[in-house]
């Protein structure tokens, strides 16, 4: 394992939403919060002391599909971010602009180039390979009840075997401190393993999910992304029955 880090603290006082960089906060923030990719965004707002007035957005009841909606985000996806009036859709690069517009530091984002291209790498993974495997295994049930698929499951379990690879002899996603891409991974094996995917096989992936979790509980980790979770594997449960 690399060096043992201590949990940061991002806000410049712990407790004390981080105004002095934001005057005039004014950022909307468009979510449902069985959406690991809302959640992910939501951690992070929390752990930089980020003000967000969140506005509820039902997939379910379609609030995504209307005029105003798609005015925001032609693409119709959650989150949206419209932080006095920029708007920004896909989860990680919110993430990402979070970071640059309000941290007090680099930490969870280094710019050094090579530490920064492994966070994207990590990034990209989540975004191209994990998550879009999950989304294929529970998609078919959460959308039409359909019985899981075990091949789907399989491919999703490959690439948890590839994260557990990354994650050989080190203590956050990307190397020795907490990063964005701890953030975005762990919304989506958080939400794999409330639709009952057993991530204990995977030793790296499961202490490496300890870890996050236990430094994430400050940044809301029980109330946004726990709450989350519990919606949406009650839904695939249910559905899958
Ligand atoms: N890569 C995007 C994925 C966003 C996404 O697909 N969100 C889903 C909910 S988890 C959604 O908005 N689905 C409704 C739709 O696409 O119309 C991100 O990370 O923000």
């Amino acid at each position: 394992m690399e060096n043992e880090t201590i949990t940061p603290v991002f806000t410049k006082e712990k407790g004390v939403d981080n105004k002095d960089k934001m005057p005039n906060s004014n950022i909307d923030f468009y979510y449902f919060l069985p959406s690991p990719p809302c959640r992910s965004v939501m951690l992070l707002a929390k752990a930089l002391g980020v003000q967000m007035n969140q506005k509820i957005t039902s997939i379910l009841a379609g609030d995504n599909m209307t005029p105003e909606y798609l005015r925001l985000n032609p693409q119709h996806t959650i989150p949206t971010l419209n932080d006095n009036g920029f708007i920004l859709f896909e989860s990680r690069a919110i993430l990402q602009y979070l970071v640059d517009q309000y941290a007090k530091d680099d930490s969870l984002s280094p710019k050094e180039a090579k530490k920064a291209a492994i966070v994207n790498q990590r990034l990209y993974f989540d975004a191209c390979t994990l998550m879009p495997r999950l989304v294929q295994y529970m998609g078919p049930v959460l959308r039409h009840a359909q019985t899981p698929d075990k091949e789907k499951l399989g491919n999703f379990e490959e690439a948890l075997g590839y994260l557990d690879e990354f994650l050989e002899n080190q203590t956050w996603a990307a190397g020795s401190q907490l990063t964005i891409a701890d953030f975005a991974l762990i919304s989506t094996v958080s939400t794999a393993e409330a639709i009952g995917v057993d991530i204990s096989k995977f030793p790296n992936v499961n202490a490496w999910f300890q870890r996050t979790k236990n430094a994430m509980t400050g940044f809301g980790y029980e109330e946004i992304n726990q709450a989350g979770c519990a919606i949406i594997g009650g839904m695939f449960k249910n559905k899958a029955k």
